[in-house]
């Protein structure tokens, strides 16, 4: 009815700036209304969580009414659409971040206050949402509030996993893994919408029959589980488009199991509506190679179907054909939803396989996140058939007409052929499921040049040859509203004093407006007190986990992010060996000149990961000698900070002064925590492998620590081995060996990956020219006034790792779409 009158309609929109209002008394009586109400406690007497759970009820009350007001506004100027699909999203908390894109934090700080609580107490009451592993899954969340920002209409989708990312407790050094039951206390962002379900099917026969003379196959299920939708909205700052991440959870659906009713079989007929509903239950924690579970495979479906049918009603709501709904795969884990879209345009709706593989071909776009081979999905061609009989028909299908294709082009080359197929025969024969992501995609997106460069060059040479014009590169990028405004505000504030606005929060190119200011004495005392503040605060947080106090003037040098031998932080701990070996064989009268550091470290390691598991023993162990040695003193601390997740490093990060990104080069597709660092003043310690070459590029190789081998030189490297190995390298892994740290046979194996004859990860070659940086780091962090110049060079060029600029290179260049803002001031 809106649409009828746009006139008219447009004035609506303009006056109607939503019925809730945002001073310091209505704030208050909403708060107290949902004590009240929702929380059902006395507005007379109620504590932190429930303030805190009122309080969140508050804010999702506005974000509802924005959330409503952007879909209407959607639907009647009818955009072009970007859905985005991804297997995983690390929310983090949603509190101060909501707040904050809606702008009236303040305000709310203002009210709580008047009721005698603190904003900072209440938000801490929050616990993460962590739906996913590590960068893939924060990239998404970055994305999202990019998305929202920039007014973008998109939608995101994933599963909503009733256990996200398991809780790492740490007991005498070891990792163990504890369930995170999320859920427990309820979720106050999110909205069940038990209108908006969908039959999801499995196992079962696909049948041909006979529709008006034409064949046509119709698959008869065995099993039916429906989706059900929760909505999380995602506001965006300065503006008042509100998206939607909508999350599927599985139900029992009613479709199934008569017949066990029929027949009696009550109990066991209900266990087994209960085990529908398992298929959301957990996260697979390992973020290394595809099991070929059958569950994962079963989540991956259900997720992509539910996903692919509401993109399919609300899309019909509004046309009469197919050609235009764009779609983005992140990574492999949604590659089925090609087989999907497939099976319903050529078996519901009857368009003919011509012209569904048309269509197809023009809506999927595919990042990958992978750099080697292990790390792409490959689905047993068993598992599928079984599990999926129609879409491997499809794939079948596809990749038949592919080959014929392929072969035009290439001739019989048989070896490339079966390279590119995307059925990999051998043993088990599987799916290659980024082949039939590639196939299908109109563009094939890296994450940095280097990775964009390498999946040319290698993981799909093959492909690029043949399609050189689908290959492009989005280098990652982090919101800066997350990693800047909400996680350090004092930073934010001293930022915007210094520009003279706030205005690099949406355009974030501003921030190289600090520049002219670097060598500013009254900037630089000013950063430095900053860093301070954050410093005090991440010391606090230390003490209170592991009971080690640290000292301020010390350099915290942190190394975050999951344990991985290519990340390499077991060469960041044999260097601390090697730096605690060094003061201990120093004259006394030498150690006036050491420069003091906390060695920070943290991230969870796959549960089944054996190595990454004794790293974090390592750690421990090591960590253990040192800090109990009054000899050393504060000269030289270490640090694990236990369960790493989003909430954590929002403490971390500020507070670091130099962080360290070392993997092996040509291993890290990106990375994104160096952005983030970037972002906050701090310096980087780093190999030139993903994102940090273009990092290099922005700020200088002067601000920044260089070390390593270089792509090109890693294939000869390992040709050489172990021979290499230089004397303090050796010697350090001796000292655990001999068992000077505990564990001498637990650590026996993990030494063996470095001077056992292979050293895949070259932390042994690599090892001199990390000390040389690391000295270097020393040096410079003696010299405050150079180091803090280098720490506002840092933030100064961190603006083109802001996720804005990679979601708008994906809308400009890749999807076609256009922002739709709605007409308001946010
Ligand atoms: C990661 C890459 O390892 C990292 O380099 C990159 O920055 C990030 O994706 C975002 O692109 N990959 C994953 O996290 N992969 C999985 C399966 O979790």
């Amino acid at each position: 009815s809106l649409g009828s009158d746009s006139a008219k309609a447009e004035r609506m929109f303009r006056l109607m700036d939503g019925f809730l209002k945002n001073d310091s008394i209505s704030l208050q009586q909403d708060i107290l209304r949902h004590v009240e109400y929702t929380v059902a406690r006395s507005r007379f007497n109620f504590d932190d969580f429930e303030a805190y759970q009122a309080l969140a009820h508050s804010v999702r009350d506005r974000l509802i009414e924005r959330s409503h007001d952007t879909q209407l506004y959607f639907k009647r100027k009818d955009p072009k659409r970007v859905y985005f699909l991804s297997f995983e999203y690390l929310m983090g908390r949603s509190l101060s971040n909501s707040v904050i894109n809606l702008g009236i934090r303040d305000q709310y700080a203002d009210a709580l206050s008047q009721l005698g609580f603190e904003f900072e107490v209440l938000a801490e009451q929050e616990g993460d949402a962590a739906l996913g592993n590590g960068g893939l899954a924060r990239l998404s969340a970055c994305q999202m509030d990019s998305m929202a920002t920039l007014d973008y209409p998109a939608w995101g989708y994933g599963l909503r996993y009733e256990y996200g990312l398991f809780r790492q407790v740490i007991l005498d050094g070891f990792q163990h893994e504890q369930p995170d039951f999320w859920l427990n206390f309820g979720n106050p962002w999110e909205t069940e919408r038990v209108h908006v379900t969908y039959p999801v099917k499995f196992y079962g026969v696909v049948e041909e029959e006979n529709l008006n003379g034409e064949k046509c196959n119709v698959w008869i299920p065995g099993e039916v589980v429906e989706a059900v939708a929760y909505d999380n909205p995602i506001p965006g700052y300065g503006t008042r488009n509100t998206i939607t991440l909508r999350l599927w959870a599985g139900k029992p659906s009613d479709q199934h199991d008569m017949e066990a009713y029929n027949t009696g079989d009550y109990i066991n007929a209900v266990v087994c509506r209960q085990k529908a509903e398992n298929i959301s239950s957990v996260l697979y924690p390992d973020d290394r190679s595809f099991q070929g579970k059958e569950l994962r495979l079963k989540q991956q479906y259900f997720f992509v179907s539910a996903s692919i049918q509401d993109i399919i009603r609300r899309f019909k709501e509004a046309h009469s054909n197919f050609d235009e709904f764009p779609e983005k795969l992140n990574d492999t884990h949604p590659s089925l939803a090609i087989a999907e879209v497939m099976r319903v345009l050529v078996d519901k709706e009857h368009l003919g396989w011509n012209k569904a593989w048309d269509i197809a071909c023009k809506i999927f776009s595919f990042t990958i996140h992978a750099v080697i081979a292990e790390g792409l999905e490959k689905i047993p061609v068993d598992l599928l058939g079984s599990l999926l009989p129609r879409h491997l028909q499809i794939i079948y299908e596809i990749n038949f007409t592919f080959v014929e294709e392929l072969k035009k082009r290439i001739g019989l080359d048989y070896n490339r052929l079966s390279r590119m197929s995307i059925i990999e025969e051998g043993a088990v024969k599987s799916i290659r499921m980024a082949n039939l992501a590639i196939v299908c995609s109109h563009t094939v997106n890296g994450v940095s040049k280097v990775h964009s460069e390498l999946l040319k060059a290698k993981l799909f040479k093959d492909f690029y040859e043949l399609w050189p014009q689908k290959f492009q590169c989005k280098t990652n990028g982090v919101t800066q509203r997350r990693w800047i405004v909400v996680s350090n505000p004092s930073l934010c504030a001293l930022i915007s004093k210094w520009l003279g606005t706030e205005a690099w929060i949406r355009d974030v190119d501003l921030l190289t407006g600090l520049r002219a200011y670097a060598a500013d004495p009254d900037l630089q005392q000013e950063w430095m007190m900053v860093k301070k503040v954050n410093k005090m605060r991440l010391a606090e947080y230390i003490e209170a986990m592991s009971g080690v106090k640290v000292s301020l003037d010390a350099m915290f040098d942190v190394q975050t992010k999951r344990i991985h031998e290519y990340k390499r932080q077991l060469l960041n701990i044999l260097g601390i060996i090697h730096r605690y070996d060094c003061i201990k064989n120093m004259e006394k009268s030498q150690r006036s000149k050491v420069v003091p550091r906390v060695c920070i470290i943290g991230g969870k390691a796959a549960p089944g990961y054996e190595i990454a598991k004794k790293i974090i023993k390592l750690c421990h162990a090591v960590a253990e000698k040192i800090n109990n040695d009054t000899d050393v003193g504060d000269l030289l601390k270490l640090v694990f900070i236990p369960d790493y997740n989003v909430s954590v490093a929002e403490l971390v990060i500020p507070g670091a002064d130099l962080s360290q990104h070392i993997s092996t080069a040509g291993h890290e597709a990106s990375g994104t925590g160096s952005m983030k660092f970037l972002m906050n003043g701090c310096l980087l310690l780093a190999t030139e492998d993903g994102s940090t070459v273009e990092i290099v590029e922005e700020i200088g190789a002067d601000n920044l620590f260089l070390f390593g081998a270089k792509i090109h030189e890693v294939p000869k490297l390992r040709e050489e081995g172990s021979p290499k190995m230089p004397l303090q390298c050796a010697r350090v892994i001796r000292m655990v060996r001999d068992g000077y740290f505990g564990f001498k046979d637990y650590f026996e194996s993990l030494c063996d990956t470095v001077d056992g004859g292979k050293d895949f990860y070259l932390l042994g070659s690599d090892f001199e020219s990390y000390l040389e940086a690391q000295a270097a780091a020393d040096k410079a962090f003696a010299d405050p006034n150079k180091w803090t110049q280098m720490s506002i060079l840092s933030a100064a060029g961190s603006g083109r790792f802001s996720s804005d600029r990679t979601i708008r290179d994906y809308a400009e260049k890749t999807w076609g779409i256009e922002p739709c803002r709605f007409p308001s001031d946010g």
